[in-house]
């Protein structure tokens, strides 16, 4: 008896495969995926026999092409990424921000933008941040575990879709999908508790069902993300769609909004239609590529 499923996880040679009856299955792999070192990950769509029914064990018979591959975390097929930052506690990170949304759009993956920890500044700077990200066309909700804020709204974001959540630590990741699932039990709290607490953490990838229907995905946050490799010059601004509509007005198609004379970016920022520090940081990623691009 044959049936597909997804990879929750792998852990220690066997796989473990989520069924449309959501019905999980402990499966190896045939022998000929280890002579063609094929690679099997979380959120890979695989088709797999059944070997024994009502112990739920399996084999992996073949991978389905994947949609798209994340590297951090390691996850195939993810439909959006949950970038979270908090508004305070700590200081959101902007340049990691940018340069997480740059990372979404280069793999394919839609990103939404959860301000949380909303409950913890005032309601104008929460707007303000929220505003000026908006812009993009991204979602930017604005949430709170501890006041239930925006929770809804992001459940319904997540309905059906395999959902990444990624930021810095300790910017509520795991205390978010603990509200939006019940049942859930991540560990939560201040980073130096969570690493005596070692064992707990996130350390596999791990998909986890959520029961209005979808997968997520927590991850235990990183604070430094390169830029994509070989990122041209002028393609920066493909990852800017808040630029876009000045950038196409800019004296010269070349325009990298920095010095040029008719620079309609430039001038938005001045103008207020546009962020200045998210400005300044392009100026800083667009240096980057610069010297990056001299290097080779
Ligand atoms: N005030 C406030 N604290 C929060 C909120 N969400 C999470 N926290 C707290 O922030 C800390 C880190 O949360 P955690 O979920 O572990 O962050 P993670 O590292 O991103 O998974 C914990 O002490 C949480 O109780 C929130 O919306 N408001
Ligand atoms: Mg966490
Ligand atoms: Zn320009």
């Amino acid at each position: 008896m044959e049936f597909t499923g997804i990879i929750m996880k792998g852990y220690s040679g066997f796989y473990y495969v989520l069924d449309e009856q959501q019905q999980v299955w402990e499966c190896s792999l045939r022998g000929k995926f280890r002579l063609k070192k094929q690679t099997f990950l979380p959120g890979d769509k695989v088709s797999c026999t059944k070997i024994d029914e009502y112990a739920k064990k399996g084999v992996i018979e073949e991978v389905l092409p994947r949609r798209s591959q994340l590297d951090r975390p390691l996850v195939a097929n993810v439909d959006q990424v949950v970038i979270v930052m908090a508004l305070a506690h700590p200081v959101p990170d902007f340049r990691l921000l940018d340069r997480m949304l740059i990372m979404a759009r280069k793999h394919q993956v839609s990103p939404v933008l959860c301000l949380n920890k909303a409950d913890l500044v005032e309601p104008g700077q929460a707007s303000t941040c929220q505003k000026s990200y908006e812009k993009t066309g991204y979602p930017v909700l604005l949430t709170s575990t501890v006041k239930n804020w925006g929770l809804e709204k992001l459940k319904e974001l997540m309905k059906d879709k395999i959902t990444v959540f990624a930021g810095p630590s300790g910017v509520g990741k795991s205390s978010l999908l603990n509200s939006l699932q019940a049942g859930l039990t991540l560990v939560t709290g201040e980073i130096s508790a969570k690493i005596s607490r070692g064992k707990h953490t996130t350390r596999h990838v791990q998909l986890m069902v959520f029961s209005v229907g979808g997968l997520l995905v927590d991850t235990p946050g990183f604070s430094k993300l390169s830029l994509p490799q070989e990122l041209k010059r002028e393609e920066l601004i493909s990852y800017y769609p808040d630029f876009l509509e000045f950038h196409h007005l800019c004296r010269f198609k070349t325009c990298l909004h920095r010095e040029e004379p008719e620079c309609r970016v430039r001038e938005a920022v001045e103008k207020g239609l546009l962020d200045e520090g998210r400005y300044r940081r392009y100026l800083e990623i667009i240096a980057e590529v610069v010297a990056e691009e001299r290097r080779y």
